[in-house]
């Protein structure tokens, strides 16, 4: 039994030690080329809302405090044409420092570039006004996204969580959750191989 234990204890030594040399390598070479994020939130009738920030990956952040937006809508995993958005940029009070109002794109993107005055945290509010041109689809939905400028994600979430308030990382670590999850599945198979043998 004792045996048993020591044999876990090394394993997830290994383990970790492996994963945070993995962060430092590999890890950090794919930050660089993709160091963007996409938010999502699902609104109504199946839509999609689809926001790129780049580059952004906290706490780091541009010396100038610049970001990248391009706000896309999908549906049925098809880019929307012709959309009406309306979006805004608050501080954590709530305090409107940027407004974009009821914009139309015939290609369906919007993109703008925001700086920040000061490291903090941040929300973008997107509404999707109106989809189409002639007897537009209106009540699509809105999404807000917290963004933390310069200073760590929270990792404790106590945000009202409604439906439209879901944000995901859908690019950057895809990779590293595969190769962790094989290492993982490795050192089982060995523990009950050592298991096994006694
Ligand atoms: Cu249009």
């Amino acid at each position: 039994m004792w045996a048993m234990k020591t044999v876990l204890l090394i394993t997830l030594l290994i383990l970790a030690s492996l994963n945070i040399v993995y962060e430092k390598t590999l890890g950090h070479e794919e930050t660089s080329s993709h160091d963007e994020k996409v938010f999502t939130a699902q609104l109504n009738y199946g839509y999609i809302l689809q926001v790129k920030v780049h580059p952004y990956k906290p706490p780091d952040m541009p010396s100038d405090l610049t970001l990248n937006f391009m706000v896309g809508l999908m549906l049925n995993n098809e880019t929307v044409e012709h959309i009406t958005y309306s979006a805004n940029i608050t501080d954590k009070t709530g305090k409107v420092l940027k407004e974009i109002n009821e914009v139309h794109s015939h290609h369906g993107m919007l993109e703008f570039n925001y700086t920040f005055p000061s490291k903090d945290k941040y929300y973008l509010i997107v509404e999707v006004v109106s989809i189409g041109m002639e007897n537009p689809i209106r009540n699509v939905g809105k999404a807000s996204f917290i963004l933390y400028i310069g200073i760590p994600e929270e990792t404790a979430t106590t945000i009202q969580t409604t439906q439209t308030e879901t944000s995901s990382v859908i690019i950057p670590y895809g990779l590293s959750y595969i190769i962790i999850a094989a290492v993982v599945a490795l050192a089982v198979v060995a523990v009950l191989f050592l298991v096994k043998k006694k």
